[in-house]
């Protein structure tokens, strides 16, 4: 209905004075009655100078957004904005040295309106070990501000700019190695707010997808290490939001209630992948696509460039959970770009019947991994035992495994062979290391009963977590209560021939 009368609008303003056939003009010319030019650029972004009380820009950490600037007229804007290189979770049981604004990644969300004039103060901390520099591309002027913010550890800099364009721009570090600082974690998101604002909704959101490159592999326990080269082959060990496997998931994940609107506002660091966001169970029903003035409806999964943005917007109807993906789809299960938004409320199953299926489809990655990381930390200490392996193999094993062997180990019979009572798998824990490293594809007699089927290659989970999934289902459902070490599995990985495909 709505559309309808906006085109209708849109088309006797063409007939009175020539509509452009331009995506966002039919609302700008409904809103506003003026021709459908647009924001006018740079050229319309000038007010003036600032008028009244200098403000203090108000920072957020993610998933946090500033509060509307609900701002008349242009004002000068400080932002005050910390270097701080920290030390923190990647994934479960991984640490890394993030190089930060403002201590989280990505970094304080800056929230100032057109026409402000923002007085910059970068600084960078004491005990940091690198000088940074901070490139806005909401900045018109050289470097983005970098020219005039390279900031040696202990030092401040201060540059002044005119936010002249609105959008949703996308801040990062420019001191060389430049890609190294931003695989670090150093970008952030600036909004700089068209004059009249932005409708009002319920929540409003800050997501940041990066590619993350260590030396080790994907969740392999311990200090990971920045890997330069995998980094210049764009060959991504972790593809997250916000900074860590588990940022948005669990106890931290998003929340809203039905009959809210949802603003997002997303941006993609980088260094080098595309993002393919998509909430999974949600359409948008608005997207200002590159983080520019018109916006696309309708929307099933938009792309974010590295270095770009997008605002996305819907309304919850069904309560769930809803998740957030790279939708280039190795890179949600297998690299951990997902996060989820629980919405609470009544089930409306006249919109949907309510089965819920995110169980197994989620797998391992809503579930709890903190007895996970307990036993990497006990093993890293050298005081792991039997009970840390079984609990943290459980965790493991559910999603994982159980997609086929079933969450008691029972199996189906004829398609899956049971792990349960398994005379094959307790007659040799040493081949069952092996069938989990490099899958198993030859006819196997399990209990009596003959499979030939195929188990595919696990071989993306790190030894440990082969050690504990073996360890819990060596204890469980009446087997014989074997222990698998680290130490066996990593000889194994080492000593035997990897099948055509495999990782690793
Ligand atoms: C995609 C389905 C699938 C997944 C996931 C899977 N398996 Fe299997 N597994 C199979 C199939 C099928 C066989 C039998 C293969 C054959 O017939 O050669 C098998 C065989 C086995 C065997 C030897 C037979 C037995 O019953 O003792 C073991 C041990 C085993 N799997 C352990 C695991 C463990 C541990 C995991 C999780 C890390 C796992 N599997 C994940 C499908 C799967
Ligand atoms: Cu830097």
């Amino acid at each position: 209905m709505r559309t309808h009368h906006l085109l209708c609008v849109c088309v006797v303003a063409a007939l009175l004075a020539g509509c452009t056939n331009d995506r966002g003009s039919p609302t700008v010319a409904a809103t506003t009655g003026k021709a459908p030019a647009g924001t006018g650029g740079s050229h319309a972004g000038d007010f003036g100078p600032p008028q009244g009380e200098p403000v203090h820009a108000v920072l957020t950490s993610p998933p946090n957004v500033p509060p509307p600037t609900n701002r008349k007229a242009p004002a000068k804007v400080i932002v005050d904005l910390e270097v701080i290189e920290v030390d923190k979770e990647i994934a479960e049981g991984v640490q890394y040295t993030f190089w930060t604004f403002g201590g989280t990644v990505p970094g304080s969300f800056i929230r100032v309106r057109q026409g402000d004039t923002v007085e910059f103060h970068l600084k960078n901390h004491p005990d940091s070990k690198m000088p940074h520099n901070i490139d806005l591309h909401g900045v018109t002027g050289p470097g983005g501000g970098a020219a005039s913010s390279f900031t040696a550890p202990g030092h401040q800099t201060q540059f002044t700019f005119k936010a002249l364009n609105q959008g949703l721009y996308v801040y990062h570090c420019a001191t060389a190695p430049v890609g190294m600082h931003v695989a670090n974690g150093m970008y952030g998101l600036i909004l700089i707010e068209p004059p009249e604002g932005l409708t009002p909704v319920d929540h409003e959101f800050y997501v940041m997808q990066g590619d993350f490159y260590t030396v080790g592999k994907y969740r392999e326990k311990g200090h990971a290490v920045f890997d330069m080269q995998k980094a210049i082959d764009e060959n991504a060990t972790y593809v997250l939001f916000n900074g860590a496997e588990s940022s948005l998931t669990g106890p931290k994940a998003l929340k809203a209630s039905v009959n809210q609107k949802v603003r997002m506002y997303v941006g993609n660091g980088g260094p080098n992948l595309i993002s393919n966001f998509h909430v999974i169970g949600e359409i948008f029903d608005k997207v200002q696509y590159e983080g520019g003035t018109h916006a696309q409806e309708n929307v099933q999964t938009t792309l974010i460039p590295a270095g770009g943005a997008a605002t996305v917007e819907f309304h919850t109807e069904v309560p769930g959970n809803y998740v957030l993906v790279d939708h280039a789809i190795f890179r949600a299960f297998n690299k951990g770009a997902l996060a989820i938004l629980e919405v609470g409320g009544d089930a409306r199953t006249d919109i949907y019947s309510g089965k819920q299926v995110d169980e197994t489809y989620l797998s391992d990655k809503v579930a709890s991994t903190e007895a996970v990381s307990i036993a990497a930390q006990a093993n890293a200490a050298g005081t792991l035992t039997k009970e840390q392996q079984i609990a943290a193999g459980a965790a493991l094993f559910k999603g994982t495994c159980s997609t086929c062997h079933q969450d008691a180990g029972q199996g189906i019979a004829n398609v899956f062979p049971p792990l349960a009572k398994s005379d094959f798998l307790m007659a040799d824990m040493k081949r069952a290391v092996g069938i989990v490293l490099n899958g198993l594809t030859r006819p196997i007699t399990v209990n009596g009963a003959n499979y030939d089927s195929i188990m595919p290659p696990m071989s993306q989970l790190t030894d440990d977590e082969i050690a504990n999934i073996l360890t819990y289902v060596a204890n469980s459902w009446g087997n014989s209560g074997a222990v698998v070490t680290k130490k066996q599995v990593t000889e194994a990985r080492a000593t035997t021939k990897r099948p055509e495909g495999a990782a690793h």
